[in-house]
């Protein structure tokens, strides 16, 4: 349930030196301008956290706070989302707490753009989730295997990037599964005597009660016992158990293309690096390594060091999660060789040689580089280099083998060395899959956490920003339609007048990209698959073609409104304009990208390697499964995947995390509100904030509403007979709150401003208090 919290509560010393307002629908004025320097006095403040109502505003300190840790999380746990200041540890708390007392699954949306701090809070919500969750030795240890799945997903799937010294190249989606009480793994089940003098079959003083008494947080009343007219509530305290994690990472989603090259300025992933700086002389030895990083064709020469990164202790510290997950030793050496595999393929140096009848074909210049790899391999090196340099078509009825040329082997050789690594990575992920859980116990509830790459405005933008951005795209409709859609809808249904908000639906350029036969992945793969002449400009003329009039569609040869053209644009590019700003992109390189081909020959090539993992990457290289039916594209894949996110989060309740990147140095401190203006217009905050403010700030369904405050009347306190509507009333009445204040709705109470739920928040406390000590009087004098 969202109550904004009180603004200065008495007793609570954490609240001191509170800066600007901590929920942003109480900002007045309310625009931009002052939205952004409410933001910037608290981030200069260090209070890097402020609401939207229940949406979080996290902006990225890029400096450790004070504000983290067991001792935080337990307050969290304690208080409700008001009593403390604005935290994603406060959200994280009411996602659980919904999910555990109104049964109902929910997800956590992190977004922002690259480097604002998404992946950071979703580890804070993870490590939330742990602490808060069962206990026992079982739930322990997948507890323990769920924080340390972060470091082995970060070293394999993460890079430094222009943006981000720790960038996701992949996308993450986990669902923390629960089951809960009564489990023989740790549900923690009390049963309780309240002693209430109350006559109501389901009392609802009792949970507050008990949490006086005893700091647990689940009572239920079970049934109840009278005598005299004394009720007594029997209470179950139970805890909701942690029981399995499901990590989805959206298949051939990782940035696969970085592991052959990288940018001015970046790295490749962090697993190379980590590898050539930790590994020991022996380990290096045995994976035919050698240390300097400036010997890996695969490896940017500029950068090999990240300032404040400490790739060796990392390295450890990746070796023991990954045995805390249960990989074996084996697995562990196994998964390394894979690695140093692919560094070694990309020192494969490949020459001209010419065939007997003279035509040209490239063959391999170091023979001991392509032995070594071999022997690692299991696999001859004489088989290894006919798969690299040669190709063999098939038809029915006979086998055509042809030498490639330099440049195809090329090819050849970085498109293995991509797939055996993001294979390596998909493994890796459904190896972790495999050990977090516990086995006995179905799934209960769902806990979601989304954390992909955040939208990318690059120099020169590929294939790979536009599959990014196009699923930031889709998040972002989840946050239209949930939020603000559903916002106005539910005045609507409730039948209570509304003024209308104006926001931007970006429906139509979800469209433009992925909509069926007709949108751009659609053209792309139809130009994949088209037989005859294809390339990149003929894909991109195509498409000037089919969107000119598209209004979010940019080409350099549409024409403007003064009927000129754009030379702004490369030849080869052409621009959308997302929700979150116009991106140029460059389709070269966009058919290779989608085709994503890997010759024939070495997936068989693979198949018949000794080495078990590697082998195993492949089985589609087994000759009996071989199929000559073409795999999806890859856009085709991503678009499905996407698809299913989708689907899989509009069915659970959204509890939205909206990060802020302050400056583009990654420096502590620095604010910079041209910057953050930019993000706050995108994601939307000021239409968010009306929207809320628009009508009314808070709204509940009847009967929560009374059970929360019927306490608070003496005609509904502690018997109600009537309606819940009615009772509702009463309460109102009785704590004399004004009827400009509130609208009842079909189903639900509204009420305008925040400040009339605080004051009734505290009322109910005060009356807690009160009544808390008649009950301990009672108590004790029972004892
Ligand atoms: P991202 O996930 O949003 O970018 P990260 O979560 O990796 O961004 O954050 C980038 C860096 O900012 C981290 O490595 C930390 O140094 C710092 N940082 C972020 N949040 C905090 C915090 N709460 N406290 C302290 N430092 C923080 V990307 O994955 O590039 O889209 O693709
Ligand atoms: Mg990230």
């Amino acid at each position: 349930m969202f109550v904004p919290r009180i603004l200065n509560p008495p007793d609570m010393p954490i609240l001191e030196g509170s800066v600007g307002v901590e929920d942003l629908v109480l900002l007045e004025p309310l625009d931009e301008d002052s939205l952004i320097k409410n933001l910037k006095l608290r981030y200069e403040n260090k209070e890097i956290y402020t609401y939207i109502g229940n949406v979080v505003i996290s902006v990225n300190p890029y400096q450790p706070l004070p504000i983290y840790g067991p001792e935080f999380i337990a307050k969290y746990q304690d208080y409700t989302f008001y009593e403390l200041k604005p935290h994603i540890y406060a959200l994280a708390n009411v996602a659980y707490q919904s999910l555990r007392d109104r049964d109902r699954d929910q997800c956590i949306l992190i977004t922002g753009e690259s480097g604002a701090g998404k992946t950071e809070a979703s580890k804070l919500v993870m490590s939330y989730v742990a602490a808060v969750c069962g206990k026992g030795e079982q739930v322990n240890s997948v507890k323990e295997q769920l924080l340390q799945s972060n470091p082995v997903l970060e070293a394999f799937g993460n890079a430094k990037t222009i943006r981000n010294d720790n960038s996701s190249r992949f996308g993450k989606y986990m669902d923390i599964e629960f089951d809960f009480k009564g489990s023989p793994l740790g549900g923690v089940i009390t049963n309780c005597m309240c002693p209430l003098p109350c006559s109501s079959p389901a009392c609802q003083l009792c949970p507050p009660l008990l949490i006086c008494f005893s700091r647990q947080r689940l009572p239920q009343p079970l049934g109840t016992t009278g005598a005299q007219g004394r009720i007594r509530a029997m209470c179950q305290v139970v805890s909701w158990t942690l029981m399995r994690v499901f990590l989805h990472t959206f298949p051939d989603l990782l940035e696969k293309s970085r592991v052959v090259k990288q940018l001015k300025g970046e790295r490749n992933f962090h697993i190379f690096y980590q590898l050539l700086a930790g590994a020991d002389a022996q380990l290096l030895r045995a994976l035919k390594l050698e240390q300097d990083a400036s010997n890996y064709a695969y490896l940017n020469r500029e950068v090999s060091r990240v300032l404040g990164m400490d790739d060796a202790s990392n390295f450890r510290a990746v070796q023991s999660a990954m045995s805390v997950i249960g990989f074996s030793e084996d697995e562990i050496r196994q998964v390394l060789q894979v690695t140093a595999l692919v560094l070694k393929l990309g020192n494969v140096e490949l020459a001209d040689e010419f065939q007997a009848n003279g035509t040209p074909a490239s063959g391999i210049r170091d023979g001991r580089g392509i032995r070594e790899i071999g022997e690692m391999m299991g696999l001859s090196s004489v088989e290894l280099e006919r798969a690299l340099c040669s190709r063999t078509m098939e038809t029915a009825k006979e086998k055509v083998v042809t030498g490639l040329s330099v440049m195809q082997a090329q090819y050849a050789r970085d498109a293995l060395a991509k797939n055996v690594y993001s294979r390596l990575f998909d493994w890796i992920v459904g190896r972790i899959n495999e050990s977090i859980k516990v086995d006995t116990g179905e799934k209960k509830k769902v806990m979601g956490v989304l954390d992909i790459y955040g939208f990318e405005i690059l120099e020169d933008n590929s294939f790979e920003q536009f599959v990014i951005n196009y699923c930031n795209e889709k998040l972002q409709q989840v946050f239209i339609e949930l939020t603000l859609k559903e916002e106005q809808e539910e005045y609507k249904r409730e039948g209570i007048p509304w003024t209308k908000v104006e926001y931007f639906d970006n429906g139509i350029i979800c469209n433009l990209i992925e909509q069926n036969q007709r949108g751009i992945l659609a053209m792309l793969d139809e130009e994949c698959l088209r037989p005859g002449v294809v390339s990149d400009s003929t894909f991109l003329a195509k498409l000037n073609q089919l969107f000119s009039k598209h209004s979010h569609y940019e080409s350099r040869v549409t024409q403007n409104a003064q009927r000129q053209y754009d030379h702004t644009m490369g030849l080869s590019c052409f621009r959308i304009c997302h929700y979150a700003g116009k991106v140029t992109y460059n389709v070269m390189g966009f058919i290779d990208k989608n085709n994503d081909l890997l010759f024939r020959d070495l997936s068989q090539a693979m198949w018949k390697a000794q080495h078990p993992l590697l082998r195993s990457l492949f089985p589609e290289g087994n000759p009996k499964e071989a199929s000559l039916k073409r795999p999806p594209t890859a856009g085709t894949q991503f678009k499905n995947s996407v698809a299913i996110l989708m689907k899989n989060l509009y069915s659970k309740n959204p509890n939205y995390i909206r990060c802020i990147k302050p400056n583009n140095q990654q420096q502590k401190g620095k604010f910079s509100s041209e910057l953050a203006v930019v993000q706050a217009r995108y994601l939307g905050l000021l239409e968010n904030v009306r929207v809320r403010r628009a009508g009314y700030a808070y709204r509940q369904v009847y009967k929560p509403f009374l059970e929360r405050y019927r306490l608070l009347s003496r005609s509904t306190w502690p018997h109600w007979n009537g309606g819940d509507r009615e009772g509702v009333e009463k309460v109102l009445e009785s704590v004399s709150v004004s009827s400009e204040e509130l609208a009842y709705g079909k189903t639900k109470i509204f009420i305008r401003s925040p400040k009339t739920l605080f004051y009734l928040e505290e009322q109910r406390r005060l009356r807690l208090q009160q009544l808390a000590t008649l009950i301990q009087k009672v108590y004790r004098g029972w004892r």
